[in-house]
């Protein structure tokens, strides 16, 4: 027997040594403490279509991003994917190759909204960057948020924050052969907004995980503190709102990862706001 088959069979036999050490206690079965399952929810149709062709271009080695954010504002993570193209054209020919926003109906099913929200996209799409750039209240994607995303470059890595701290979210790229570039949002800034950095007790100390809900006179925005927010990168943790025509906020509440529950009131808009855990 070659070596190297005999290497891999140590290896394998060694993991499945550890994983059964793992799931048992004294030779008792115990549940693992993280524990997934695979769900098929109903309305979820999509299948990348990376524009084969016989000279294996290397995006068509690469699956595309997926990007979960409330497009809606009704507190349900929606589903955005991104898609390819035909190479080299760079083309999305047919709906094989449109990119797709899924709605959460809130029972386990989807339905495909992309048409309804104009986002099939154009070009190659691999990355996905999901922020409210116009402070309007409501979340954009870089599928159609205006000329500077639809630039064509070969970029990779990709972090939002807002750099200068003025309210509009900003953006640092990465671009194969390129120098590193940096966005930033000169855009119009008629809108309201707040920048909410967390700092957890019981909680990790950067909040990692908490849930936000921000209730102004216009109705209810839902995020997260999550770095996790971009291609290949970490962003800001400091987890931004637009606001829209708002100056005040009616109320913050806080869903802590320890479980505390907390509610601040009457909030003034356009500041960076520290919040520490009760
Ligand atoms: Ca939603
Ligand atoms: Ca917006
Ligand atoms: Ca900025």
């Amino acid at each position: 027997m070659p070596n190297r088959v005999l290497r891999a069979i140590v290896i394998t036999a060694s993991l499945i040594s550890l994983c059964t050490l793992r799931s048992m206690v004294g030779g008792v079965p115990v549940a693992d403490p993280i524990a997934f399952e695979a769900l098929k929810p109903r309305g979820l149709q999509f299948v990348t279509n990376p524009g084969r062709t016989a000279r294996k271009h290397q995006p068509e080695t690469m699956v595309s991003g997926v990007a979960l954010f409330d497009y809606n504002n009704d507190g349900l993570l929606d589903i955005y994917v991104a898609n390819g193209a035909t190479m080299p054209g760079l083309e999305k020919k047919d709906p094989s190759y449109y990119n797709r926003l899924f709605k959460n109906l809130g029972d386990g099913s989807f339905e495909d909204v992309t048409d309804k929200a104009g986002l099939r996209g154009k070009g190659y799409n691999l990355g996905v960057a999901i922020g409210d750039y116009d402070n309007d209240g409501f979340e954009d994607v870089s599928a159609a948020a205006g000329a500077d995303f639809a630039r064509k470059a070969i970029h990779r890595g990709t972090a939002f924050g807002d750099i200068d701290n003025d309210g509009r979210v900003d953006v640092v790229v990465t671009a194969l052969n390129g120098p590193l570039e940096v966005w930033r949002n000169v855009g119009p800034a008629p809108n309201h907004w707040i920048l909410l950095q967390l700092i957890g007790a019981k909680s990790n100390r950067d909040g990692a995980g908490a849930k936000i809900r921000v209730v102004t006179a216009s109705g209810a925005r839902y995020n997260q503190v999550n770095t996790a927010v971009g291609y290949g990168c970490a962003s800001d943790r400091r987890v931004h709102f637009g606001l829209g025509s708002n100056s005040e906020i009616k109320e913050i509440q806080i869903k802590w990862p320890s479980g505390t529950a907390q509610t601040l009131h009457d909030v003034k808009a356009d500041q960076v706001l520290t919040v520490k855990e009760n």
